[in-house]
């Protein structure tokens, strides 16, 4: 399955729509990589919702992407998975899970151990503040070059991108950029989804 260039699209509960909402909203303006990305729900909310999630993605022709969960992922047969440095490790995720497996870097060291280890893409960030993961080290577009300049897997950059500091990320040359508060928390989330997807065009 071919990971689509641009914007990499993940629903959130923090802006005021549901994830469910947030994810009808990414597809109707047209991006095409979704992640569902819930850390306190009840797991069986977290199976409702990523199974809700997933039929519309399905009927949109996009990527469904589970956060974290590898259980959530494999209860729904999604596209992919992501995980960080500190959910369940690459070389375990591997042996369960066949789809797309995604692994966040903030470093060159994460990202060549996660390629090393079968990741399909690498999440880089946080490239600027957010406010959206309080506990992210914010590591600048340096580092992002340097690791963009070492890897071949896809990378998506995250953490604080918005319409102003894209064209500085688009000139790396990376697959994509992961938004969340940028779109989601614009007055009109489905418009600001689509000056996305027209700007990294351009
Ligand atoms: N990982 C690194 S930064 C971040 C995640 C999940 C949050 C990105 O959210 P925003 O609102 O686009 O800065
Ligand atoms: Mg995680």
């Amino acid at each position: 399955m071919k990971l689509p260039e641009g914007i990499y699209g993940i629903t959130s509960r923090d802006f005021g729509l549901t994830h469910i909402e947030s994810a009808r909203v990414l597809l109707r303006a047209g991006i095409k990589i979704i992640q569902y990305r819930e850390k306190e729900a009840s797991t069986r909310r977290m199976l409702e919702e990523a199974r809700e999630i997933k039929k519309l993605c399905m009927d949109h022709g996009a990527i469904f992407i589970v956060n974290d969960r590898m259980d959530i992922a494999l209860a729904v047969e999604a596209d992919g998975i992501h995980i960080g440095q500190d959910d369940m490790p690459l070389e375990i995720v591997k042996r369960f899970f066949h789809g797309i497996v995604g692994v966040s870097a903030s470093n060159l060291r994460e990202a060549m151990e996660a390629q090393k280890g079968g990741a399909d893409y690498l999440g880089v960030g946080s490239i600027y503040p957010t406010g959206t993961k309080k506990d992210s080290e914010i590591i600048g577009i340096d580092v992002l070059r340097e690791i963009a300049r070492n890897v071949n897997i896809p990378i998506y950059a995250i953490g604080g991108i918005n319409l102003d500091n894209l064209a500085n990320i688009k000139k790396l040359k990376i697959h994509g950029v992961a938004v969340i508060s940028a779109i989601l928390a614009s007055k009109d989330p489905e418009n600001m989804a689509r000056r996305f997807l027209e700007e990294w065009k351009k």
